[in-house]
């Protein structure tokens, strides 16, 4: 594989691990945990798993003996920066425990464990993803892994190859299949621990429990930069606006964040518009009276960040998805051709979503009946919002210059931001955070723990002072909602808006609004001062204030 000087040099680099992780390790077990909510549910679910209590690992002067273990990795749904050096940890923890232990990748993910689709994991392997981005390693997939069959199916290859522990690196819905899996294995006594990894750029696999999830650090960074150039592009032309939508299928957490590395003149968050109650017009509005305001100044140029999941945060349109949902999951609906569609869609949807669509542009209308994932979520990444509101926004502009309420111009740029950064080598923080995840991991195994996810918290402080350990998935479940039937699930974390970071924005917004308050942040910087280097997030730094 030939590679540039940074990677080479990169690979070089030897992540930090937390003090309790360097040496010999002790477990430090606490109370029995109880689930966020629907105890008696969640604990009725998981009778294997439920209430086991939040564990620690900390320094000990005992020098174990381990047995050589094989052990199962599972890379699950979109890709994050910091994956390779989970992996990483993996391995050089089961190795550090006995040299004869032996790691295996399931390729694809979890379609991997039940196609029986793997390979051994080698010291020569992972000499050539160290600190890399990217899931190339072992590839992943969205197959879901939630019936008996493929639970059976992965059962036989766990047993062909002796594996004791599969790790499963995922979001939230991969972590809780984790532990229904976790849960099987237990019910059946099959001697198979499951143990989870919080990954998703996204961001919103967080709670009490998890600080963040790893990737976002270093998607934020990345597309913060191109942000930041941008910028300086609108302000040394000074005739574009630029509408940038970032990934986030639901949560607006990367948005957020970029916000506040950036000062762009707008960022709309999804969830105040839910909770605000607004519409496609109100947020047309505000944008177009912010490109007003400015260009009374003379300012024919700015920046509008856009979440990617905000068109089901507004509540018409997600009326109009969820009938839309149901209608195209019909067989009549599988039999109309694409000529017919709109014209059949328009005919059998209610009066007040047939308005809905009907106002929408042409090829938004499309995108929004495009193929569900294999989760049954929309494909929000295929939807372009921004095109969407640039185009809106136009048109109020233009009525406003009939009406003499508007002098200036107006003319917009297009971006979308998601896959550019999923896969960027990861930031010392990212690198850092994901070896100590696979070292934990490891160590939860070692321990005789299934069933847990692998933490690592205090993550604002230097590395040393990070405490890592693993927290019973059962424990951050609640019962909700999901196409139609009641399913344990792991909550998924929104902004708050009473959360420092969105407080910090909205406290902003007005000034950085109207005048021009652009911050550049620049590329990762791998190599150099730690106040350069080793930041978190300002989200994180907010949250942990
Ligand atoms: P995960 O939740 O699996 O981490 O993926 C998140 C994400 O990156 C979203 O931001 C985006 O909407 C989606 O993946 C895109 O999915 P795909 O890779 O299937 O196009």
């Amino acid at each position: 594989m030939e590679k540039s000087a940074l990677q080479i040099a990169r690979s070089a680099y030897q992540p930090k691990l937390p003090l309790g992780l360097r040496g010999n390790v002790s477990i430090k077990e606490g109370q029995p945990t109880q689930s966020v909510g629907d105890q008696e549910e969640i604990k009725a679910l998981f009778p294997n798993t439920y209430g086991m209590p939040l564990v620690e690992f900390v320094p000990s002067n005992e020098k174990k003996t381990y047995a050589p273990m094989n052990m199962g990795v599972i890379l699950s749904g979109g890709q994050a920066p910091g994956g390779h050096n989970v992996i990483c940890g993996l391995f050089d923890e089961l190795k550090k425990q006995n040299p004869d232990s032996k790691l295996y990748g399931f390729l694809m993910g979890p379609g991997g464990l039940v196609d029986h689709k793997y390979m051994e994991i080698t010291d020569e392997i992972v000499a050539e993803y160290r600190n890399t981005g990217g899931f190339d390693l072992i590839g992943s997939g969205r197959t879901k892994l939630e019936k008996a069959e493929q639970f059976e199916a992965g059962l036989e290859i766990i047993r062909e190859l002796n594996i004791k522990a599969i790790v499963i690196i995922g979001g939230d819905d991969s972590n809780t299949n984790a532990c229904v899996l976790a849960e099987y294995y237990a019910a059946k006594g099959c001697g198979v621990q499951v143990i989870g990894c919080p990954k998703t750029i996204d961001g919103d696999l967080k709670n009490e429990q998890i600080e963040t999830s790893f990737g976002f650090d270093t998607a934020c960074k990345t597309y913060a930069e191109v942000i930041g150039n941008i910028q300086r592009d609108a302000n040394s032309a000074r005739k574009y606006w630029h509408f940038i939508k970032l990934m986030g299928r639901s949560a607006s957490h990367i948005a957020l964040e970029c916000a506040l590395q950036c000062q762009p003149n707008i960022c709309i968050i999804s969830e105040e518009v839910e909770e605000k109650n607004q519409t496609l017009d109100d947020i047309v509005n505000y944008i177009a009276s912010v490109v007003a305001q400015r260009a009374a100044d003379g300012n024919n140029f700015g920046t509008v960040l856009i979440p990617e999941g905000l068109i089901e945060f507004i509540p018409a349109m997600k009326a109009l998805i969820a009938e839309l949902n149901d209608l195209l999951s019909t067989p009549e609906a599988a039999a109309v051709s694409a000529d017919d569609q709109r014209a059949w869609i328009l005919s059998k949807l209610s009066a007040a979503n047939a308005a809905v669509y009907e106002s929408l542009p042409e090829t938004v209308a499309r995108q929004l009946t495009m193929e569900r994932d294999p989760h049954g979520n929309v494909q929000v990444s295929l939807i372009e919002t921004e095109k969407l509101l640039s185009e809106m926004v136009a048109k109020k502009l233009d009525a406003w210059k009939a009406e003499g309420k508007f002098a200036g111009k107006f003319a917009a740029q297009h971006h979308f931001f998601g896959y550019e950064g999923r896969c960027a080598a990861p930031s010392n923080y990212d690198a850092d955070y994901c070896y100590a995840l696979g070292t934990s991991a490891a160590q939860l195994v070692a321990n005789g723990k299934t069933g847990y996810m692998a933490i690592v918290k205090n993550t604002t402080a230097p590395a040393e002072e990070w405490i890592a350990g693993g927290v019973p998935i059962t424990m951050m479940m609640n019962m909700e909602r999901r196409h139609g039937e009641m399913k344990p699930v792991i909550r998924k974390a929104l902004v708050r808006l009473d959360g420092a970071p969105f407080k910090t924005f909205a406290a902003h917004r007005d000034e950085w609004a109207k005048n021009t308050c652009f911050v550049y942040p620049g590329p990762i910087q791998y190599f150099g001062p730690t106040e350069v280097c080793d930041q978190s997030t300002i989200t994180l730094r907010l949250e942990q204030a």
